[in-house]
């Protein structure tokens, strides 16, 4: 992928989080109503979210997490990529006890990488291995996933549940010293052929790379000019040039758009999150609009005497719903949107409204004759008038009700489709990448 093409992924990610954030952070000043230290409590953690996202766009570091179960090598492998030994390792399970980074300048590379080392998927117990695996996954941007033999269930199960994550990962099967040649390729083939649960190979060969971190050291003899033969130890040099080149080829082509899809990503669940503890919070409040709307919107159109001007006055009514259950949650919504959503919903509903539209037009042709012939005519006219009023008026209050409940799905969910929300923009790139992206390989398998 050219450099520029990431270049524009990550100034849309920018103008994306910007936007959020000048938002949400004031959103509470943007309206008349009164500030909410109930509703400001809820959302702190998720607006703490979204400027974490953008700090960590600022930083353009692209973080590297390797996960996998104990002493599968993980904290080797971090130590070879770096040619370092920063990190400690050991035969002993669970040497690795709390997630700890390490930051690589890749030679002539313009981005920065942090790794991150992890303890053992297995080795910390329940919740909070869990949770601690779940931080690690959200911060990451690239994963390795390091084994060293056949996959187990745990962690097979672990890849699905990064798979679901979105996370772009390299397959790592490290101590392959410990294998002769044979063997080794059978596990490769072995590893290309796992597939997941809908039959799907999990791995495409680009991302399954055969390491020795930290191969074992073997027993040389040694012969000396005087004759002299004694046998050493000697520690092989690891085995890891073609994982270090995969994670350059990554981070050259593709590291700032990965950079941009996380933090949007990241963006984007906080966003959610935001407006639907807002909706939930305003509950009350939302339902007493929706129900005034539906009322006087009833009223107004079976009052109205004249065709057509009901019509519209319906639909400036609905349009004035969603932008009042718009200026009650303190959602982004602008006029064009709510007219946009609008039209959505009209699609949506499959053509409900435009059954309303029809009956309303019927009607409301009826009516204003009606309304004319009773002037000059009996009481029975003004009689036929009143029922069809009425028919009317409950037939566009029904929708107004339905509106502004589609108006309420559209602001929880929908509000990162706006055209710089987050969701826009992931789909965007998504879009864009070139096919020998991890991205892009990413996409076709989900
Ligand atoms: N033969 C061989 N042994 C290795 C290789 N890489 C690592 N080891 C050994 O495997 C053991 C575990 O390595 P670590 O890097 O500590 O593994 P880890 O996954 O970080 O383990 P925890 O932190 O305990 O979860 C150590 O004794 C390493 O020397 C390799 O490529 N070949
Ligand atoms: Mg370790």
């Amino acid at each position: 992928m050219l450099s520029s093409q990431q270049e524009i992924h990550i100034q849309q990610a920018y103008a994306s989080l910007q936007q959020a954030l000048s938002w949400y952070d004031g959103f509470r000043r943007h309206w008349n109503h009164p500030s909410d230290p109930e509703l400001q409590a809820a959302v702190r953690k998720d607006l703490q979210a979204l400027k974490g996202a953008l700090e960590k766009l600022e930083q353009n570091i692209i973080r590297i997490a390797a996960f996998g179960l104990v002493s599968r090598g993980k904290s080797a492998v971090i130590n070879a990529l770096i040619g370092q030994k920063l990190l400690d390792t050991g035969p002993l399970h669970g040497v690795t006890q709390w997630p700890k980074s390490v930051r690589w300048v890749p030679p002539g590379g313009k981005v920065q990488v942090e790794f991150i080392d992890t303890p053992g998927l297995n080795e910390i117990e329940g919740e909070t291995r869990a949770n601690i695996a779940k931080e690690v996954a959200y911060q990451a941007d690239l994963i390795l996933f390091v084994v060293a033999g056949d996959i187990t269930r745990t962690e097979y199960e672990a890849l699905e549940k990064l798979q679901h994550s979105q996370k772009p990962l390299i397959l790592v099967f490290n101590k392959i010293d410990l294998y002769p040649d044979q063997d080794y390729q059978e596990i490769y083939q072995q590893l290309r052929a796992t597939k997941t649960d809908n039959q799907n190979p999990i791995f495409s060969p680009e991302e399954i790379v055969m390491v020795a971190a930290e191969p074992q050291p073997i027993l040389v003899k040694i012969k000396y000019p005087d004759g002299k033969v004694t046998e050493e130890w000697e520690k092989p040099s690891p085995q890891i040039e073609e994982l270090r080149k995969k994670i350059l080829t990554v981070l050259n082509q593709e590291g700032r758009s990965l950079l941009s899809l996380n933090v949007l990503m990241q963006a984007k669940e906080a966003e959610e999150n935001i407006a639907k503890k807002t909706l939930k919070i305003r509950h009350k409040e939302a339902e007493t609009i929706i129900w005034n709307f539906t009322k006087s919107k009833a009223i107004a159109v079976a009052i109205n005497p004249i065709a057509f001007l009901d019509i519209i006055g319906g639909m400036i009514t609905d349009l004035a719903l969603i932008r009042a259950l718009a200026r009650l949650y303190g959602l982004p919504i602008t006029s064009y949107e709510a007219g946009k959503l609008w039209e959505k919903i009209l699609i949506s509903s499959g053509g409900l409204l435009l059954g309303e539209l029809s009956t309303l037009l019927i009607l409301g042709i009826g009516k204003s004759i009606f309304a004319a012939v009773s002037f000059f005519e009996s009481p029975a006219a003004l009689m036929t008038y009143g029922s069809t009023a009425t028919m009317q008026g409950l037939i566009a209050g029904y929708y107004a009700y339905i509106v502004g409940k589609a108006a309420q799905e559209y602001l929880e969910k929908g509000c990162s489709w706006s055209p710089v929300g987050p969701s826009t923009i992931i789909q965007n790139i998504i879009n864009d990448v070139d096919s020998r992206t991890l991205i892009y390989r990413l996409q076709k398998k989900l």
